[in-house]
């Protein structure tokens, strides 16, 4: 997730207007020309989305880094709920967007150049409504309810073994903790996309020290108890911080248990896992006191293996060489990572040379870029 303010709505009106006044937001017609990709030009300052409205159904944005910075594009539903996004997008790249939109209503675009803040927004219309793809393809309907179940078995392992953790952390078993903070949040990090579309739940349970925050806004989850842990030691609320976190995950089971996934959902949550491997594991970024990145780096490829997965039996359909490559470029990820393996679990970050970290950003990125085909095939 990048490393987004806690601003909330009131920013997502400032926002706008700013950029609707002052940064260029052109106000073009409705959807892409002629239907096609609307297009996006991402820059550093300024975000031109190539439409302000479009209607219900799949949408597709075309967005281009002209910018000097690694950028991101979002669409944002109500509350910030995330539509659809596309992170660690590179200077001078091009990467598409696609996303189902079957409700009309208020939405909100925002480019994110260096990943970071609120964003340059722009409100976005959809006109009527549609039905769902799910709704037309007895194997699209396999194919959610099957990474569903597999959502719902990863949050059935997840609130017990954070409650585990939570309670080392209770306890003052700061040994037992260290050893359960990469195991618990694995099951975390394999569905971190389904997580992060509620808006609310990420920033709370897996946001950084460093992230814009309101005032009055803790630094609370997984990585302040991290800091406590292997760092400044467990603190007077450490307990309570353990106790939300247990709170948040079980708040999620419960909205997970209503969610109704998308195949376009799940193609681009198996991009926006490898999307978090290169932008946060494979920097050190994410778990930068305990450094046990590579726990994470294997959850997020174990996620996108099963959003793939799942949706396999489509994907052979419409475009029967794709599989055989996504085979080959995760076997490719999975290989190297099991040169790192380190008893139960992997190497610290801190024991990488820069050749690893070479080899790893090669591999993920090989494997990314037939992965974000898979979106554009299941909806062709
Ligand atoms: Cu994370």
């Amino acid at each position: 997730m990048s490393r987004r303010s806690h601003a909330g709505l009131a920013a997502v009106a400032l926002a706008s207007t700013a950029a609707l006044v002052g940064c260029t937001s052109t106000a073009p017609t409705a959807g892409g020309a002629a239907g096609g990709a609307i297009p996006v030009n991402a820059a550093d300052t300024t975000c031109e989305v190539g439409a302000t409205e479009a209607p219900a159904g799949t949408l597709n944005f075309a967005i281009d880094n002209t910018g000097t910075k690694v950028t991101e594009f979002y669409l944002y539903g109500a509350g910030d709920r995330i539509m659809g996004e596309a992170e660690n997008i590179g200077p001078g790249l091009t990467r598409q967007l696609i996303v189902e939109v079957p409700d009309g209503g208020a939405y909100t675009t925002a480019c994110k150049p260096g990943m970071v803040g609120d964003g340059i927004r722009n409100p976005f219309t959809v006109t009527g409504s549609a039905a769902r793809s799910v709704d037309d393809s007895t194997k699209l309907a396999e194919a959610t309810a099957g990474y569903k179940r597999y959502t719902t078995s990863q949050i059935e392992a997840l609130v017990p073994k954070t409650r585990e953790f939570a309670d080392a952390v209770k306890k003052g078993d700061v040994a037992a903790a260290k050893a359960l903070f990469p195991i618990s949040r694995t099951y975390w990090e394999r569905i971190e996309p389904v997580a992060e579309s509620f808006g609310d739940i990420d920033p709370k349970t897996d946001g950084r020290e460093d992230d814009e925050r309101d005032p009055g806004v803790a630094f609370t989850g997984y990585h302040r108890l991290e800091k406590d842990l292997w760092v400044s030691g467990l603190q007077p609320d450490s307990g309570a911080i353990a106790d939300q976190l247990v709170a948040d995950m079980k708040d999620l089971q419960t909205r997970v248990a209503t969610v109704e996934l998308t195949p376009v959902q799940l193609a681009n949550g198996a991009k926006e896992l490898l999307d978090e491997v290169a932008t946060g594991k494979i920097t050190g970024e994410e778990d930068r006191y305990s450094h046990t990145d590579l726990w994470d780096f294997k959850a997020n490829v174990e996620g996108s293996q099963a959003a793939i997965a799942a949706l396999r039996p489509v994907i052979d359909e419409k475009d029967p060489t794709l599989g055989p490559t996504l085979d080959q470029r995760f076997a490719a990820v999975d290989t190297l990572l099991e040169g790192y393996r380190s008893g139960d679990g992997f190497k610290l970050y801190t024991e990488l040379t820069p050749d690893d970290i070479k080899k790893m950003t090669a591999a993920v990125d090989a494997l990314g870029e037939p992965v974000s085909q898979v979106a554009g095939v299941v909806t062709s």
